[in-house]
């Protein structure tokens, strides 16, 4: 039996070394939910890479036989091998199942359907041996906006399990994405929670890619979003132009717009310095509401022609973002890393690993700030000006 379910455990591993007798059998008892059923009855030992495919609908899936993809409740979706013997299997999953395969979909029930309703829908990802962290991309996300202060109090995405702080995360987030680590064999589990009261449309859909332990992709400890390209934009969760609905009310019963902004996060947005790159340099999107973090947004930025006041340094206590050792492009040094109020200026810096830190506290109360929508930055690498770094990683 142990020998027939080779070609299973080279795709739960997803290594392609050969497996000694004692690891198969403990693999094989630690199979979840399936000890009835048998391994791969009637099929000899079929090998081939079990790569990853494009399913014919344009999904990510994992090139295996027609009854591996039964045994893991995947769907088919066309060939993949030249024999004809590999399928692209799409692994998804939805509310109440869990997966330890790599590169699984995990849905909203009927996704891409949407629901507006009471709900709690949880996923669990169990960590395949030799895994350390999982990518959660939000190919996906709409959930209800959070409350005037940012706090995600109807609709919410709880993580749980990571050895990373993962913060309560709603609202609009398509696009995004967040790394997670695994705490030993621990499995990590993903439950958002919808509240009928908000009346929304609401539906999402995650893929998970599996990191191994030796792959140099690993998010470095503490970035919860990591970004490999020369340049980027990144956004702060719920990043968006339109207003929050929702209202913020201070004790004299007077209410300002709410923010758009995320209560209580604290986390690190990392750049992979690419080899010949020294230096990064961060700024605005094009929009001019692009940084939007503290004081009144909707009297400095969101009327056209009214200034833009940016914030820094002792002025930023509640909300804000951190850029450490920055300087000016003509290299002036700037002379503080936190920067916060409605607009951000272009900076330079070298300092290593490259990583943008974001902070918001409880509430809108505080500063007080009326209809912040949070931040949209472009990152762009900078060359080294000594072209021998290059020389010397080429070889
Ligand atoms: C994970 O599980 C394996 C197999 O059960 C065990 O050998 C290993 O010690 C565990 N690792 C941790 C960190 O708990
Ligand atoms: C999971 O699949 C991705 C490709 O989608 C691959 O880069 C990665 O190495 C795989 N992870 C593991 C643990 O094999
Ligand atoms: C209510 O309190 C807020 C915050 O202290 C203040 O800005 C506002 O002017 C007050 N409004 C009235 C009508 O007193
Ligand atoms: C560099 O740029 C900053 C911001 O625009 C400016 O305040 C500073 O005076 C400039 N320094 C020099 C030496 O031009
Ligand atoms: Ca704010
Ligand atoms: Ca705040």
């Amino acid at each position: 039996m142990a020998y027939k379910a080779l070609p299973f455990l080279f795709f739960v591993l997803n290594i392609h070394k050969v497996l000694t007798i004692s690891n198969l059998v403990e693999n094989v008892i630690q199979a979840p939910e399936r000890s009835s059923k048998q391994y791969w009855p009637n099929i000899g030992l079929v090998r081939f890479a079990n790569d990853v495919c494009n399913t014919q609908e344009g999904y990510r899936g994992t090139c295996v036989t027609r009854r591996q993809c039964e045994y893991i409740d995947g769907f088919q979706s066309g060939s993949c091998t030249t024999n004809g013997i590999g399928r692209c299997c799409l692994i998804q999953r939805t509310c109440g199942q869990s997966s330890q395969f790599n590169n699984t979909y995990f849905s909203s029930t009927g996704f891409p359907s949407t629901f507006n309703s009471d709900t709690s829908c949880s996923f669990t990802i169990i960590p395949c041996p030799g895994s350390c962290q999982a990518r959660i991309d939000f190919l996906s996300f709409t959930l209800a906006q959070p409350d005037g202060n940012g706090n995600c109090i109807q609709d919410s995405m709880v993580v749980t399990g990571s050895g990373g702080n993962v913060p309560v995360i709603c609202g609009e987030n398509s696009g995004q994405h967040i790394y997670v680590t695994f705490v030993g064999n621990n499995s990590i589990t993903i439950t958002i929670s919808t509240s009928s009261t908000a009346d929304l449309q609401r539906s999402f859909n995650f893929l998970v890619t599996l990191i191994a332990c030796d792959c140099p992709t690993l998010a470095p400890a503490g970035c919860l979003q990591y970004y490999t390209e020369l340049t980027g934009t990144v956004r702060s969760f719920n990043y968006g132009t339109a207003m929050n609905g929702a209202v913020v009310q201070y004790d004299n019963a007077t209410t300002v717009v709410g923010t758009r902004q995320l209560a209580n996060t604290n986390y690190g947005i990392c750049v992979n310095m690419q080899p010949g790159y020294c230096g990064i340099q961060w700024s605005q999107s094009t929009d001019s509401t692009s940084f939007t973090v503290t004081d009144n947004t909707a009297l400095s930025e969101v009327v056209t022609g009214l200034p833009a006041n940016p914030l820094n340094d002792g002025d930023c206590t509640t909300d804000f973002v951190v850029i450490p050792n920055p300087q000016y492009p003509n290299g002036t040094s700037v002379g503080t890393d936190r920067f916060c109020g409605n607009q951000l200026p272009t900076v330079v810096t070298y300092s290593k690993p490259f990583v943008l830190t974001t902070v918001t506290d409880a509430s809108e109360l505080t500063s007080p700030d009326v209809a912040n929508r949070g931040f949209s930055l472009v990152y762009n690498q900078l060359a080294c000006g000594n072209t021998n770094a290059l020389l010397q990683l080429t070889g």
